[in-house]
């Protein structure tokens, strides 16, 4: 079909999608990005077309929308929003994070629970897509307040999730501590232990190698991109963006694997260390960050090394990027600095984190780019493995679940080089995620009737 045709159709569907969303740019943005690859398959693949399988795709399946009251430790009545999106649960249960972050509405909840539907599918273990969590801000709370937050939160989202329907997990602004709290209450008002979150402790249900599943998986799709041009992390200076649980563990990883990382940031700057964040230095981020709960600023004030207010790190010359903090953190002008600096790989952490602008540059430029939905799935892949050993009742150890973890990366990347190859040899990866995520979930729908 005529590529003026496609653009055509393209349009028109995204007229439909913006009408009935209205105001969801995040959402519309995630959805373009997916049809725009899709639009082509289905007119070659007509059942799906028929079906309405795109149109069903673009609604949620459930959108929960409920008020978290909560005591400060004021004494205060404080209000929040919380959200469950049950996305698609074509191919198992819902499954996907809770984000708690001052900036979350519908739209952004949309956008990840749509990617999740994709990633989930992509890495092969049976789970649907599904998003939730709140405009509350952990940052700057009591432990205390964050445990009543936690508490008011479940006290409704019970009602809408359990093992086999639906099962949440972290995202940005929830950890560890944040899954505690909330299994804590969904225990006392269910009377039930049971695998309902993933990313639990140790000695209550959680799996090894959840904490670094999406940062090594991360930098274990990378890998597989690079074995492709016959290059590795060895020697190769990386930036990395973020400095939560996604960017502590790709920076470990790619210093495991002999790469050397030269920057971190969060939300108020990023800090530059030209000699590398090596083990000792990553001891230091880990309790910064998660114990601390400190600003990445004291990095720099404890290292004697540059930090640079307010900015983020890619005007620095590097041949790997790992975005490990928050959507459309890469724009247009930044990609083209990437790329004018060397940079061959962009392997994203987060979800979305590069705007439309910098994913046609990387295409265009025919580097190696993957989408988070491909790169980042690490994380759900393991927490999906969290919900086998769960029902198993048995755990396994950190070898069985990090090689399963690395199994299912090679997996997804041969996914993508599958759906993604273009007829000079090119690949893809974010034409092939989103196809290759596409085809199963589509299958099942068709399967299962007009649901
Ligand atoms: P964390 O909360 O642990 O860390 C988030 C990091 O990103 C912090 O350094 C934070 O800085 C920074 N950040 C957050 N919002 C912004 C913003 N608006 N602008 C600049 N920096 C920001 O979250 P995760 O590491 O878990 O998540 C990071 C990304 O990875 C997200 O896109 C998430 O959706 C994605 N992801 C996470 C998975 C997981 O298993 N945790 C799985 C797959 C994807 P600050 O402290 O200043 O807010
Ligand atoms: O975006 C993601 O894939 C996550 N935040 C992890 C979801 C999960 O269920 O482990």
């Amino acid at each position: 079909m005529k590529e003026n045709v496609l653009k055509q159709k393209l349009n028109d569907f995204m007229a439909k999608v913006i009408a009935k969303n209205p105001g969801e740019v995040e959402f519309h943005q995630a959805v373009k990005e997916v049809v725009e690859s899709l639009i082509p398959y289905i007119e070659e693949h007509p059942k799906y077309k028929e079906a309405k399988i795109l149109e069903r795709m673009t609604e949620p399946e459930r959108t929960i929308i409920f008020r978290v009251p909560w005591l400060d430790d004021k004494g205060e009545i404080q209000i929040n929003r919380g959200f469950r999106v049950q996305f698609n649960s074509a191919i198992g249960p819902y499954k996907g994070g809770l984000r708690l972050h001052p900036t979350v509405n519908l739209s952004i909840l949309k956008f990840l629970g749509f990617e999740q539907v994709f990633k989930n599918s992509l890495t092969t273990l049976p789970m649907g897509g599904g998003k939730g969590g709140s405009d509350f801000d952990p940052k700057g709370k009591s432990d205390n307040e964050v445990m009543r937050f936690c508490q008011s939160f479940m006290t409704e989202l019970v009602k809408y999730i359990g093992p086999d329907t639906d099962i949440p997990a972290g995202d940005i602004g929830t950890g560890g501590r944040e899954i505690g709290y909330l299994f804590g209450q969904y225990k006392r008002l269910k009377q039930e232990f049971t695998g309902v979150l993933t990313g639990k402790g140790l000695n209550w249900g959680g799996s090894l190698v959840r904490p670094e599943a999406t940062g090594y998986g991360n930098v274990y799709f990378a890998n597989e991109m690079l074995k492709t041009k016959g290059e590795s992390f060895e020697g190769k200076t990386v930036l990395i963006s973020g400095s939560g649980n996604v960017a502590q563990y790709a920076t470990k990883k790619a210093t495991q694997l002999g790469g050397k990382v030269v920057t971190l940031s969060d939300s108020s700057g990023f800090i530059y260390d030209p000699d590398g964040i090596d083990e000792e230095k990553l001891e230091y981020v880990f309790y910064l960050k998660n114990t601390k709960r400190g600003r990445i600023k004291e990095y720099a004030e404890k290292y004697g090394v540059e930090y640079y207010e307010g900015q983020r790190p890619w005007g620095i010359k590097c041949d790997i990027a790992l975005p490990c903090a928050t959507q459309n953190e890469i724009n247009g002008e930044e990609a083209e600095t990437l790329v004018k600096n060397g940079c061959f790989c962009v392997g994203e952490g987060a979800n979305m984190p590069s705007t439309p602008e910098a994913v046609e540059v990387f295409l265009k430029n025919k580097i190696l780019y993957s989408p988070g939905k491909a790169s980042n799935a690490g994380g759900v892949s393991v927490s999906g493995l969290e919900m086998t050993q769960n029902s198993m009742r048995l755990p396994w150890s950190a070898e069985e679940v990090d090689k399963k973890l690395h199994d299912i990366m090679k997996s997804i990347h041969s996914t993508c080089v599958k759906y993604g190859k273009e007829k000079d040899g090119f690949v893809n990866y974010l034409k092939g995620a989103n196809i290759g995520g596409f085809v199963k979930v589509a299958d099942a729908m068709l399967d299962q009737g007009a649901v």
